[in-house]
């Protein structure tokens, strides 16, 4: 007892010595949730450093654990974000695709760590359509939001913000870190970056850098599509449906001369200040002087690999920006002695294509939009330096994180707590397959509705609507998806055991071929409306 309270008795005199506030280790744990918009993981150091290094990003993943096999349900901005919120299917959240409105019934984390006595917070993107609930404050960027000068939705009334988006979602999220979060309560800060999102708009200091870069080809840029319908059809293909004004930001004036008609303008240009707008023209002018230049002497080859290089370019300019700014925040909660006790996140909404395919966007349950980058730091918790290759998903975040507060975690919610995982205790995971099922069709860049399953070697998928086509994959001898091995006499018995698993698998998430059907007829209702 005496050696116990002499040990007290130090601690309590380092921690007087000490003017920074210290971390309460009796609190729970903080959780900083950071998610970016189409954060492809290609595009992080941590996963492959043939594009960019994200130095800061990749902070999180040395200090804790990084996960190669995280997906998402549904590979569409909203719907992830209703995913992450509810802890359940879009089937059963009902937010399917990014027109409707997320019904503000559903039950969602945030709303039951506040009750757990959780000081919330929410800063960026969302895109719902509606205001969060469960937060103390917000500020949101409305719909898709702006990288220039950007809008923001807050509790008070809207404001427009100078400045550049990244930086001002990062300057929101600290200043309420630093003037008005309670150290008495633990807190959950989402810190949501609206980039890389399309139309990619950098920082005025990444013009220079990233517009001298050449980047390697991905080995399927001129992908035919052979034995995959759903993809011939699919609307964005770098060459055909990449707008040469509007993504790779040739002016249309310009273009006008050429005898290009692209029909989509630049749209950020119009937001720029004097200021930022010369500083845009000072290193964007040349740019398309030198392709009006080049234009008429080029292929279809070459004019695809230049579309890819500018679209890379000003794609990866928008994510230094996101890793100079997690480096913000990283050294914010060190500064102030939170790391040890804050569970961090880092992942996107969705995976992206970078030229893989010939694609940009994403959608599809093929590999670069079905997985998503993951993250997770977790001080003396997670061993530094881990690498987790179980197939985890989105929607494990609702029930990871109840668990982690202590918090009940409702009954009708789908998914498993990364817990296990995340502190070495992998016998007690059992996941062998995860369910994936995108609706937003008939719609831009024209993705056919489409459910599937995949293990950690086979995937199977099935496009319905206007179609009626199955594809199978074998991830390890065919990790770029470009061969439908569906009627391999080989891979037969392999296939029926997938669709026996996928039917077993719809039946416990409760999906069905008639909520198929209801949520076609909802989305012909709403877009007739
Ligand atoms: C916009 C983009 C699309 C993108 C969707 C959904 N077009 O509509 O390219 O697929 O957002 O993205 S744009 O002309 O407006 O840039 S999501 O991340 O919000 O789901
Ligand atoms: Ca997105």
């Amino acid at each position: 007892m005496k050696r116990a309270l002499s040990i007290l008795t130090i601690a309590l005199l380092i921690s007087s010595c000490n003017n920074k506030p210290q971390t309460n280790k009796l609190q729970k744990p903080n959780i900083v949730f950071i998610m970016s918009d189409d954060h492809a993981y290609q595009a992080i150091s941590a996963y492959s450093d043939k594009l960019i290094k994200t130095p800061n990003i990749d902070r999180i993943a040395n200090e804790g654990m990084l996960f190669t096999n995280a997906s998402v349900t549904n590979s569409i901005c909203a719907p992830s974000r209703a995913v992450i919120l509810t802890g359940k299917h879009s089937h059963l959240n009902g937010k399917i695709d990014n027109l409707s409105k997320f019904d503000t019934t559903n039950v969602t984390f945030p709303q039951l760590l506040q009750k757990a006595g959780y000081q919330t917070a929410m800063f960026g993107k969302l895109h719902f359509g509606n205001k969060p609930k469960g937060f103390d404050e917000f500020k949101i960027l409305p719909g898709q939001g702006s990288y220039y000068n950007p809008k923001f939705i807050t509790q008070t009334g809207d404001t427009v913000i100078n400045g550049y988006v990244t930086d001002i979602t990062t300057d929101l999220a600290l200043d309420w870190l630093k003037n008005r979060r309670i150290s008495e309560k633990p807190f959950l800060l989402m810190y949501l970056h609206k980039a890389p999102h399309r139309a990619w708009y950098p920082h005025e200091k990444h013009y220079k850098k990233f517009t001298k870069k050449t980047f390697p080809l991905p080995e399927t840029l001129f992908d035919n599509y052979k034995g995959r319908l759903a993809a011939k059809t699919a609307e964005m293909n770098i060459l055909k449906h990449m707008h040469l004004a509007y993504d790779n930001k040739i002016d249309k004036e310009i273009l006008k001369e050429l005898n290009i008609y692209d029909g989509m303008a630049r749209s950020e240009i119009k937001r720029m200040t004097t200021q930022q707008r010369s500083s845009w023209d000072s290193v964007y002018n040349p740019i398309i002087s030198d392709f009006k230049k080049r234009y008429h002497k080029m292929n279809e080859k070459e004019l695809t690999e230049w579309k890819y290089q500018r679209y890379m370019q000003d794609y990866l300019a928008t994510i230094a920006s996101v890793d100079d700014n997690v480096g913000r925040m990283l050294d914010y909660l060190d500064q102030e002695n939170l790391s040890d006790n804050t569970l961090i996140v880092y992942t996107s909404d969705q995976g992206f294509y970078l030229g893989e395919h010939g694609w940009f966007d994403k959608r599809f349950m093929y590999n670069e939009s079905f997985k998503t980058p993951l993250l997770i730091k977790w001080p003396n918790k997670v061993t530094p330096g881990t690498t987790e290759d179980e197939m985890v998903q989105n929607l494990d975040f609702a029930q990871t994180f109840l668990e982690i507060a202590g918090a009940h975690v409702p009954e009708d919610m789908q998914g498993e707590s990364l817990i296990p995982l995340l502190t070495g205790n992998k016998e007690k995971w059992n996941r062998d397959a995860v369910y994936y099922h995108y609706y937003e069709y008939p719609a831009e860049h024209a993705v056919k509705r489409h459910y599937g399953i995949a293990t950690k070697k086979y995937k199977i998928i099935h496009f319905y609507h206007d179609i009626d086509q199955w594809e199978f994959y074998d991830r390890s001898k065919d990790p770029q998806e470009i061969y439908n091995f569906i009627d391999n006499k080989d891979y037969a018995d392999t296939i029926v055991e997938m669709k026996q698993k996928l039917e077993e698998i719809r039946a416990k998430y409760k999906d069905s071929e008639k909520l198929d059907n209801y949520y076609i007829e909802l989305y012909n209702d709403l877009k007739t409306r």
